[in-house]
Protein backbone atom coordinates (compact mmCIF):
# COMPACT_ATOMS: atom_id res chain seq x y z
CA UNK A 1 0.00 0.00 0.00
CA UNK A 2 1.37 3.27 -1.06
CA UNK A 3 2.29 5.74 1.86
CA UNK A 4 0.00 8.73 2.11
CA UNK A 5 1.46 11.87 2.19
CA UNK A 6 1.01 14.00 5.29
CA UNK A 7 0.98 17.95 6.09
CA UNK A 8 1.28 19.31 9.86
CA UNK A 9 1.15 22.44 10.60
CA UNK A 10 2.97 23.00 13.86
CA UNK A 11 1.85 27.00 14.84
CA UNK A 12 4.25 26.71 17.95
CA UNK A 13 3.40 29.57 20.62
CA UNK A 14 2.21 31.87 18.23
CA UNK A 15 -1.38 33.10 17.55
CA UNK A 16 -4.43 35.10 18.71
CA UNK A 17 -8.44 34.26 18.06
CA UNK A 18 -7.89 37.14 15.66
CA UNK A 19 -5.04 35.81 13.76
CA UNK A 20 -6.46 32.19 14.32
CA UNK A 21 -9.77 33.06 12.67
CA UNK A 22 -7.59 34.94 9.24
CA UNK A 23 -5.95 32.03 8.78
CA UNK A 24 -7.90 29.95 8.86
CA UNK A 25 -10.46 31.44 6.42
CA UNK A 26 -7.69 31.37 3.94
CA UNK A 27 -7.52 27.79 4.77
CA UNK A 28 -10.44 26.86 4.49
CA UNK A 29 -11.00 28.12 0.56
CA UNK A 30 -8.11 25.76 0.02
CA UNK A 31 -9.44 22.27 -2.52
CA UNK A 32 -10.99 19.51 -0.23
CA UNK A 33 -8.52 16.65 0.50
CA UNK A 34 -11.43 14.13 1.77
CA UNK A 35 -10.56 11.85 -0.74
CA UNK A 36 -7.05 12.92 -1.73
CA UNK A 37 -3.65 11.34 -1.46
CA UNK A 38 -2.75 13.61 1.61
CA UNK A 39 -3.62 14.23 5.68
CA UNK A 40 -3.45 17.67 6.78
CA UNK A 41 -3.08 18.14 10.74
CA UNK A 42 -2.80 21.39 12.31
CA UNK A 43 -1.29 21.29 15.56
CA UNK A 44 -2.46 24.21 17.52
CA UNK A 45 -1.70 26.06 21.06
CA UNK A 46 -4.14 24.46 24.35
CA UNK A 47 -5.85 26.76 24.96
CA UNK A 48 -6.98 27.44 20.92
CA UNK A 49 -7.86 23.68 20.44
CA UNK A 50 -11.74 24.15 20.44
CA UNK A 51 -11.39 27.68 18.98
CA UNK A 52 -9.45 26.59 15.91
CA UNK A 53 -11.85 22.85 15.51
CA UNK A 54 -14.66 24.81 15.61
CA UNK A 55 -13.48 27.27 12.55
CA UNK A 56 -11.12 24.76 10.84
CA UNK A 57 -12.78 22.83 7.68
CA UNK A 58 -13.68 19.48 8.39
CA UNK A 59 -11.24 17.70 6.13
CA UNK A 60 -8.34 18.67 8.35
CA UNK A 61 -7.46 16.88 11.73
CA UNK A 62 -6.16 18.71 15.12
CA UNK A 63 -3.34 18.06 16.79
CA UNK A 64 -1.82 19.82 19.92
CA UNK A 65 2.08 20.09 20.89
CA UNK A 66 2.68 17.76 23.98
CA UNK A 67 1.18 16.31 26.60
CA UNK A 68 2.12 14.74 30.25
CA UNK A 69 4.00 11.62 30.39
CA UNK A 70 1.55 9.98 32.14
CA UNK A 71 -1.83 9.53 33.84
CA UNK A 72 -3.13 13.13 35.11
CA UNK A 73 -3.20 14.02 38.91
CA UNK A 74 -1.83 16.58 40.76
CA UNK A 75 0.57 17.52 38.27
CA UNK A 76 0.03 21.53 37.90
CA UNK A 77 -0.36 23.47 34.45
CA UNK A 78 -0.15 19.97 32.69
CA UNK A 79 -2.31 18.34 30.02
CA UNK A 80 -2.82 14.69 30.26
CA UNK A 81 -3.24 12.30 26.95
CA UNK A 82 -6.35 11.38 28.65
CA UNK A 83 -7.34 14.90 28.45
CA UNK A 84 -6.40 15.47 25.24
CA UNK A 85 -8.23 12.01 23.60
CA UNK A 86 -11.21 13.68 25.57
CA UNK A 87 -11.23 16.66 24.12
CA UNK A 88 -11.91 15.06 20.73
CA UNK A 89 -7.94 16.07 19.60
CA UNK A 90 -6.71 12.62 17.39
CA UNK A 91 -3.00 14.09 17.36
CA UNK A 92 -0.45 15.34 19.47
CA UNK A 93 3.33 16.13 18.28
CA UNK A 94 6.04 14.93 20.34
CA UNK A 95 9.79 15.41 21.05
CA UNK A 96 9.90 18.26 19.03
CA UNK A 97 13.42 19.74 19.36
CA UNK A 98 12.57 22.93 21.39
CA UNK A 99 11.49 20.63 23.76
CA UNK A 100 14.40 18.75 24.00
CA UNK A 101 17.01 21.63 23.72
CA UNK A 102 15.06 24.29 25.27
CA UNK A 103 17.19 25.17 28.61
CA UNK A 104 13.69 25.94 30.14
CA UNK A 105 12.61 22.28 28.64
CA UNK A 106 15.61 19.32 28.15
CA UNK A 107 13.35 16.39 27.80
CA UNK A 108 15.22 13.83 27.70
CA UNK A 109 15.61 10.76 24.80
CA UNK A 110 13.70 8.93 27.51
CA UNK A 111 11.02 11.58 27.97
CA UNK A 112 9.77 12.00 24.50
CA UNK A 113 9.61 7.45 24.51
CA UNK A 114 7.48 7.61 27.77
CA UNK A 115 5.14 10.10 26.54
CA UNK A 116 5.02 8.75 22.96
CA UNK A 117 3.98 5.27 24.40
CA UNK A 118 1.91 6.89 27.28
CA UNK A 119 -0.41 8.83 24.54
CA UNK A 120 -0.08 5.69 21.90
CA UNK A 121 -2.01 3.38 24.76
CA UNK A 122 -4.18 6.27 25.30
CA UNK A 123 -5.76 6.38 22.16
CA UNK A 124 -3.52 9.30 20.34
CA UNK A 125 -1.81 9.50 17.38
CA UNK A 126 1.57 11.03 17.46
CA UNK A 127 3.79 13.37 15.10
CA UNK A 128 7.21 12.01 16.84
CA UNK A 129 10.13 14.46 16.31
CA UNK A 130 13.48 13.24 16.09
CA UNK A 131 16.59 15.37 13.99
CA UNK A 132 20.18 16.13 15.17
CA UNK A 133 22.25 19.56 15.87
CA UNK A 134 24.32 21.57 13.71
CA UNK A 135 27.97 20.43 16.06
CA UNK A 136 26.46 16.75 15.33
CA UNK A 137 25.35 17.29 11.73
CA UNK A 138 28.88 18.29 11.45
CA UNK A 139 31.03 15.71 13.76
CA UNK A 140 28.98 13.07 11.64
CA UNK A 141 26.94 12.36 13.87
CA UNK A 142 23.46 12.70 12.06
CA UNK A 143 23.01 8.71 11.59
CA UNK A 144 23.81 8.15 15.56
CA UNK A 145 21.60 11.02 16.67
CA UNK A 146 18.67 9.78 14.85
CA UNK A 147 18.96 6.49 15.40
CA UNK A 148 19.30 6.86 19.94
CA UNK A 149 16.51 8.91 19.49
CA UNK A 150 14.39 6.58 17.45
CA UNK A 151 15.60 3.70 19.53
CA UNK A 152 14.40 5.08 22.64
CA UNK A 153 10.68 5.19 21.13
CA UNK A 154 11.15 1.95 19.41
CA UNK A 155 12.08 -0.02 22.77
CA UNK A 156 8.56 1.30 24.41
CA UNK A 157 6.62 0.24 21.74
CA UNK A 158 4.70 -2.82 20.36
CA UNK A 159 4.59 -3.53 16.54
CA UNK A 160 1.07 -2.80 16.27
CA UNK A 161 1.44 1.16 17.89
CA UNK A 162 3.38 2.17 14.76
CA UNK A 163 0.51 1.92 13.01
CA UNK A 164 -0.60 5.08 14.55
CA UNK A 165 3.26 7.20 14.39
CA UNK A 166 4.41 9.21 11.76
CA UNK A 167 7.98 10.29 12.16
CA UNK A 168 8.85 13.63 11.94
CA UNK A 169 12.95 14.19 10.67
CA UNK A 170 13.78 17.82 11.50
CA UNK A 171 17.39 18.55 11.08
CA UNK A 172 17.83 21.11 14.49
CA UNK A 173 19.54 23.57 12.13
CA UNK A 174 17.10 23.98 9.59
CA UNK A 175 14.32 24.81 11.79
CA UNK A 176 13.17 28.47 11.96
CA UNK A 177 16.54 29.59 10.39
CA UNK A 178 15.58 29.58 6.82
CA UNK A 179 18.26 26.82 5.60
CA UNK A 180 16.63 24.05 4.13
CA UNK A 181 18.56 20.25 4.21
CA UNK A 182 18.26 19.93 0.57
CA UNK A 183 16.65 17.34 -0.92
CA UNK A 184 19.13 15.02 -1.02
CA UNK A 185 20.38 15.85 2.26
CA UNK A 186 16.48 14.48 3.16
CA UNK A 187 16.35 11.67 1.31
CA UNK A 188 19.82 10.46 2.62
CA UNK A 189 18.38 10.66 6.17
CA UNK A 190 14.67 9.25 5.42
CA UNK A 191 16.45 6.47 3.63
CA UNK A 192 18.51 5.79 7.02
CA UNK A 193 16.07 5.93 9.36
CA UNK A 194 13.36 3.81 7.28
CA UNK A 195 16.49 1.37 7.36
CA UNK A 196 17.06 1.17 11.10
CA UNK A 197 12.83 1.04 11.41
CA UNK A 198 13.40 -2.36 9.10
CA UNK A 199 15.43 -3.79 11.16
CA UNK A 200 14.93 -3.07 14.30
CA UNK A 201 11.18 -3.01 13.89
CA UNK A 202 10.38 -5.00 11.07
CA UNK A 203 10.26 -4.44 7.69
CA UNK A 204 6.14 -4.05 7.34
CA UNK A 205 6.62 -1.37 9.77
CA UNK A 206 9.22 0.32 7.68
CA UNK A 207 7.10 0.06 4.22
CA UNK A 208 4.40 1.70 5.89
CA UNK A 209 5.43 4.23 8.19
CA UNK A 210 5.63 7.95 7.05
CA UNK A 211 8.39 10.10 7.51
CA UNK A 212 8.18 13.74 6.93
CA UNK A 213 10.68 16.41 6.76
CA UNK A 214 10.48 19.17 8.79
CA UNK A 215 12.88 22.32 9.42
CA UNK A 216 12.10 25.98 7.07
CA UNK A 217 9.57 24.09 4.70
CA UNK A 218 8.00 26.74 2.40
CA UNK A 219 6.15 26.76 -0.40
CA UNK A 220 8.79 27.49 -3.03
CA UNK A 221 10.87 24.47 -1.80
CA UNK A 222 8.32 21.67 -0.83
CA UNK A 223 7.63 20.52 -4.10
CA UNK A 224 10.90 19.24 -4.83
CA UNK A 225 11.80 18.04 -1.08
CA UNK A 226 8.14 16.12 -1.86
CA UNK A 227 9.63 14.32 -5.11
CA UNK A 228 11.91 12.26 -2.87
CA UNK A 229 11.26 8.54 -2.52
CA UNK A 230 10.85 8.52 1.47
CA UNK A 231 9.92 12.24 1.86
CA UNK A 232 5.84 11.15 2.82
CA UNK A 233 5.35 14.70 4.07
CA UNK A 234 6.02 17.58 6.20
CA UNK A 235 5.58 19.24 9.48
CA UNK A 236 5.77 22.81 9.01
CA UNK A 237 6.50 25.41 11.65
CA UNK A 238 6.40 29.36 9.70
CA UNK A 239 4.45 28.71 6.62
CA UNK A 240 1.37 26.79 8.88
CA UNK A 241 0.59 30.35 9.97
CA UNK A 242 0.59 31.37 6.06
CA UNK A 243 -1.64 30.78 3.33
CA UNK A 244 1.03 29.69 1.50
CA UNK A 245 0.62 26.41 3.69
CA UNK A 246 -2.21 25.36 1.02
CA UNK A 247 0.61 25.25 -1.25
CA UNK A 248 2.24 22.81 0.89
CA UNK A 249 -0.23 20.65 1.05
CA UNK A 250 -0.49 20.39 -2.83
CA UNK A 251 2.87 19.02 -3.23
CA UNK A 252 1.86 15.43 -2.45
CA UNK A 253 0.65 16.07 -6.40
C1 LIG B 1 10.45 22.76 12.60
C2 LIG B 1 9.34 23.36 11.86
C3 LIG B 1 8.03 22.85 12.41
P1 LIG B 1 9.88 25.70 10.74
O1 LIG B 1 10.33 23.11 13.99
O2 LIG B 1 8.04 21.77 13.26
O3 LIG B 1 9.40 24.77 11.97
O4 LIG B 1 9.11 25.22 9.54
O5 LIG B 1 9.48 27.11 11.14
O6 LIG B 1 11.34 25.54 10.57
Amino acid sequence: MPRKFFVGGNWKCNGTRESISKIIEEFNKGPSVADADVEVVIGCPFVYADYTREKLRQDWALSVQNCWIGKGGAFTGEISAEMIKDAGIPWVILGHSERRHLPELKESDETVAIKVAYALANGLKVMACIGELLEEREGGQTQAVNERQLKAIAAKLKEEDWKNVVIAYEPVWAIGTGKVATPEQAQEVHEQVRAWVASNVSPSVAAEVRILYGGSVTAKNSAELAGKPDVDGFLVGGASLKPEFLDIVAAYK
